[in-house]
């Protein structure tokens, strides 16, 4: 099914309301971010200082050699959140598919709207005349198919724009724009792609995929994608989590490795298990592991694809888990005190993974846990958690841990 997104951002927004409280900061050039002499860093320029080659994350220092007459402000986190909380609240009405990100920028998914409104760029005009009437500061639309394509649109358009990409117009939009313009494209990855010779969009949707992925590794692939135009990532509804995690504290520092393991894999099925119920995909596993002397360390695991199934998460965090492990043994071989499973990256799931090699595993799990649903967690357990049956007490169907996970 062909989809509708809006990406709704507001116009230097910092800059914006500050101007509603105070009129004389219209027209001129203006930063907020503190004092010209302070050691703070630039979090808004105007568009009028943008013209001196000012930016956010710019040291003010710089910031004030390249425009020392612009106005330089502290800023009011207060009035911020308020205009923000209206301006949210205002695209709400028109829709329930709403995932904002920060304050000044949600994406709206709008597909189907039209029975109801009628041509949606005619929506988009209405949401950006209530921002200025009620608000007073200016929001730029971009719409399009996806979040990517909507993204980058919006920012095409800035400030105060409507831009539409039409269905099939995706790549040959995005084709001649610098790829720093490409959501996903940040400092680090901009001159490490220009150092391969990549300038625009357009030079990144000819490359082989591979190539991509020798360059970036895994994420290489999803850059691929973008450049086509390509993203099939829901806009994700108000609950849905951003990342679910489950910890616990053994009752006594252990260095029983079917203890650890089975532990391990419980975590692991029941954030999975979180994880499915929001029909949400992950694409990071972490592993949390605190020592006896109470040392933590968190490790991170990027999957070649968007995964939900119990084992991909725990052949990634048990993997993790080993190498710590064998390295400690030739160390200290303190003993474990805690562990915990997260998954990270975050995305609503599409269907799609039934395109991928993973999926017997995300289907047997959707039979497990409709089965868990009926009978209670352990109901259905695998070989490496019965090991739990006999060290960690069960109530209710499912096992007491010491310690209830951060996310709970
Ligand atoms: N912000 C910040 N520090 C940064 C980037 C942003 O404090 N490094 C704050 C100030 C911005 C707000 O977040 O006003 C929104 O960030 P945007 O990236 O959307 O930038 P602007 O709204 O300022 O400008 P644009 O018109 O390009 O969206
Ligand atoms: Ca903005």
């Amino acid at each position: 099914m062909v989809r509708t997104v809006f990406h709704v951002d507001l116009d230097a927004f910092f800059v914006a309301v500050e101007r509603t409280l105070d009129p004389s900061l219209n027209g001129v050039p203006v930063v907020v971010g503190g004092e010209p002499g302070g050691r703070g860093v630039v979090a808004c320029a105007s568009y009028e200082a943008r013209k001196y080659g000012l930016h956010a994350g710019m040291p003010l220092a710089q910031a004030y050699r390249l425009c020392p007459h612009a106005r330089y402000i502290p800023g009011r986190f207060d009035h911020y959140i308020a205009v923000s909380t209206r301006f949210l609240g205002i695209l709400g009405e028109y829709t329930p598919f709403m995932q904002s990100m920060g304050l000044d920028e949600a994406y709206l998914d709008m597909t189907g709207f039209e029975s109801l409104y009628g041509p949606l760029e005619g929506i988009a005009g209405v949401m950006k005349r209530r921002v200025r009437e009620e608000l007073r500061v200016t929001a730029s639309v971009g719409i399009a198919t996806s979040r990517v394509v909507a993204k980058v649109a919006s920012d095409a358009c800035k400030p105060d724009g409507l831009l539409r990409v039409a269905q099939g117009e995706e790549a040959a939009f995005l084709a001649p724009r610098p790829i720093r313009e490409l959501p996903g494209i940040g400092e680090k990855t901009e001159p490490l792609l220009k150092g391969h010779g990549y300038t625009t969009i357009g030079d990144l949707a000819r490359t082989p995929p591979i190539i991509l992925r020798r360059i970036l590794g895994s994420w290489g692939d999803v850059v691929w994608r973008s450049s086509q135009g390509l993203d099939d990532t829901a806009v994700a509804a108000a609950g849905d989590p951003k990342s679910v995690s489950r910890v616990t504290t053994f009752r006594e520092d252990t260095l029983d490795p079917a203890l650890i393991r089975g532990t391990l894999r419980y975590l692991g099925e029941r954030v999975c298990a979180e994880l499915r119920s929001h029909d949400m995909t992950a694409r990071a596993a972490v592993l949390h592991l605190r020592w006896h002397d109470f040392t933590t360390i968190t490790r991170h695991r990027t999957f070649p694809g968007e995964v939900s199934s119990d084992e991909a998460v725990y052949r990634a965090v048990e993997e993790m888990l080993s190498r710590e492990l064998q390295v400690e043994a030739q160390r200290k071989r303190r003993k474990v005190r805690l562990i915990g499973v997260g998954v990270e990256g975050l995305a609503k799931d599409n269907g799609q993974l039934a395109l991928l090699g993973d999926a017997p595993d995300e289907r047997l799990a959707k039979a497990v846990d409709a089965i868990r649903g009926k009978y209670g967690f352990v109901a259905v357990q695998k070989g490496l958690t019965l090991h739990l049956n006999e060290a960690v007490p069960e109530e209710r169907g499912k096992f007491v841990l010491r310690t209830r996970s951060p996310s709970r």
